[in-house]
């Protein structure tokens, strides 16, 4: 059965001129940009979740989208439709990769067992849809924050039993994920964190979450999975105080623990908006501390406080976060997932093209604009000049010379330090200039 038959072949670049909004004006895939094709530079994915699970539904009302893959009354042949109608999405948007939560592929069972069983079934038709499609994982995760068990962490819980249920169900996500090929395991901490201190002995929970995540590298190495595993920081919601606030916080973490050789960082670009971040910021942190792993492309907004998950749409944004991505030498084995959702009035099948359509375009633009700003030096070259004193000034970082020393010398200085401009503004206007330009 065919799901988008409003879409009769597969989306193609058209080019910037093109005003067909089934076409690529920017995300041209073969095209080599730096030295790489724009399909290996943006290794885009699209994630189940919002996309093929998700109904519509919020807090207030019920699902409102056309979504006939969620109908039927067996939930495994349910689950069968939902990833044909994914797979198909996948294949007409020409999308590279796919991302997966254990339980939005397979529906949850009676006991772990039937669950596990559900998941493996799903998983072998997953196998097939990949090796007839060509998609990859990018990767996969346990959905270890929507059973009720879960309601105060999974191996934050003060109950060993649910650490230890949520450690049953990470060895089998991993092991399916290691089966799909997938090139890398994301946690996200879903409910890892706490509402109130009254209740929350803090110091328990993190050396919790630190034996847990040793378990999962030890898994990893047990049974031969070369993707690397990222933790995906998020400051609060759903808890009021999340661990993994933002990539400093789960550097900090990860280096406590002796996990940061191990272990990087998924970065959401909205999540980094709720830390009172900017995503190029984000990028930047976890570039310079040797974690940066992989990105949940999407935007938050400017008045609401938490994760709505807008599809990208800012060139200027992401051309910042990209400027830092290609400075860091760019992806490895991450890419951008599209962690993001329709609005909840979006609700023609259609739709879930436009917006990819709408957010591979801007990454692509993105992407052009930064790697112009980059090779054309002026940027890396302004930046360099404002440390050049540094580079004639080695003995201080060189650990040459003391405070009193330089107090000495200051006494004696016939000369104050004087400033120089920032130019902010100027090379805002640099970053514009380029934005406009790239074709
Ligand atoms: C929630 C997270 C989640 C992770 C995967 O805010 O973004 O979707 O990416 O568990
Ligand atoms: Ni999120
Ligand atoms: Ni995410």
């Amino acid at each position: 059965m065919e799901f988008f038959d409003g879409v009769t072949s597969a989306i193609a670049y058209e080019g910037p001129e093109s005003d067909n909004p089934l076409a690529f004006r920017w995300y041209d895939a073969d095209r080599v940009v730096a030295g790489r094709t724009m399909r290996d530079h943006l290794r885009f994915a699209t994630c189940y979740w919002h996309s093929f699970s998700w109904d519509g539904f919020d807090i207030f009302g019920d699902g409102t989208f056309d979504r006939p893959w969620l109908a039927g009354a067996d939930p495994l042949a349910a689950a069968e439709q939902k990833m044909d109608a994914a797979f198909e999405f996948f294949e007409k948007l020409t999308v590279p990769f796919w991302c997966f939560h254990d339980l939005d592929i397979a529906p949850e069972g009676a006991t772990f067992k039937e669950t596990a069983a559900n998941v493996d079934h799903m998983a072998d038709l997953a196998s097939a849809h990949q090796e007839r499609t060509g998609v990859e994982l990018l990767w996969g995760t346990a959905k270890l924050f929507a059973n009720p068990r879960y309601m105060a962490g999974a191996a934050t819980n003060p109950d060993p039993d649910v650490f230890a249920y949520a450690a049953a169900q990470v060895a089998h996500c991993l092991d399916v994920t290691h089966r799909l090929g997938g090139h890398n395991y994301v946690l996200w901490g879903g409910r890892e964190g706490y509402e109130t201190l009254l209740n929350t002995d803090m110091r328990r929970e993190l050396d919790q979450l630190g034996r847990f995540l040793h378990m999962v590298v030890e898994h990893k190495h047990a049974i031969g999975f070369h993707g690397t595993i990222l933790i995906e920081p998020k400051p609060f919601e759903p808890t009021k105080h999340q661990y993994d606030y933002d990539v400093a916080a789960v550097h900090a973490f990860l280096q406590q623990y002796g996990l940061d050789e191990e272990i990087k960082v998924n970065i959401e670009v909205n999540h980094a908006t709720l830390a009172g971040h900017d995503f190029a910021h984000e990028v930047a942190a976890a570039m310079n501390a040797g974690i940066f792993g992989s990105i949940d492309a999407n935007a938050g907004d400017d008045r609401l406080g938490w994760d709505v998950d807008r599809f990208p749409v800012s060139v200027e944004q992401m051309t910042l976060g990209m400027i830092e991505i290609l400075r860091g030498g760019g992806f490895t084995t991450g890419g951008l997932n599209f962690d993001a959702k329709l609005r909840r009035q979006s609700i023609a099948r259609d739709d879930l093209f436009h917006a990819h359509i709408g957010g591979m375009d801007t990454m692509a633009r993105a992407l052009l604009a930064a790697a112009s700003i980059l090779e054309d030096g002026e940027l890396d070259r302004r930046r360099d000049e404002r440390y050049a004193g540094w580079d004639a000034e080695r003995r201080i970082l060189d650990g040459e010379v003391t405070l009193r020393q330089l107090h000495t010398a200051q006494l004696d200085s016939a000369t104050e330090p004087t400033g120089v401009s920032g130019r902010q503004e100027e090379l805002e206007n640099l970053v514009a200039r380029h934005i406009e330009r790239v074709r």
